[in-house]
């Protein structure tokens, strides 16, 4: 059976990204509950249904089997009603969303939180040059669509209510045009 598009979903699917520590699952957990949508934390799956090919000790990271979670994860979110939360969008099928916001913090809240996490020096700078030069929301724009990608501050919790309160708006607006 041909996957379900966005024509044919009852709810749609919204791809929470960004560099690590910008704020995705606590977003993404805060957007699922006031919805009632599923929060599908990637890195959880990659690691419980073994996604990866091996793991990088240095980075301390996981080289990721694109394949296997694609599979893994399509008949998740065929139905739609998912909120994705993953640091890295480019490997997900354009067709599976809806929204693609792209979560944005700067460098100074950026080293806190990842000093807070424990991260390796190296890990943390790797993390901040990754922000610094927008490699997740350059990634995201070559992906999908433009008129769906949304990049957004991730900085103060009123960021984050504001993001939150955004997304309960478009998704109010998605279920008017998609009755
Ligand atoms: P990510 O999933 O992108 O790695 P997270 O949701 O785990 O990030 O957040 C990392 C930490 O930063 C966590 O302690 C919650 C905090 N945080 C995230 N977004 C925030 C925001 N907009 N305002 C204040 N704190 C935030």
């Amino acid at each position: 059976m041909a996957s379900l598009t966005a024509k044919t979903r009852s709810l749609p699917n919204i791809l929470i990204t960004g560099t690590p520590g910008t704020g995705k699952t606590t977003t993404s957990a805060d957007i699922a509950e006031a919805l009632n949508l599923k929060h599908l934390n990637v890195g959880d799956i990659v690691k419980s249904e073994k996604c990866y090919e091996s793991r990088d000790e240095e980075f301390d990271s996981y080289i990721l089997d694109d394949d296997k979670l694609i599979d893994e994860m399509e008949p998740m979110v065929e139905d739609g009603g998912c909120v994705v939360d993953f640091h890295s969008c480019e490997m997900f099928p354009e067709r599976w969303f809806d929204l693609v916001l792209v979560l944005r913090a700067n460098t100074e809240v950026l080293f806190d939180r990842l000093t807070e996490r424990n991260y390796s020096e190296k890990k943390r700078e790797e993390n901040m040059t990754a922000e610094i030069m927008q490699v997740v929301a350059e990634e995201a724009r070559e992906s999908y669509a433009e008129e769906i990608v949304h990049e957004v501050q991730s900085n103060t919790v009123e960021d984050m209510e504001g993001n939150v309160e955004r997304v309960k708006q478009w998704v109010a607006a998605w279920k008017q045009n998609n009755p």
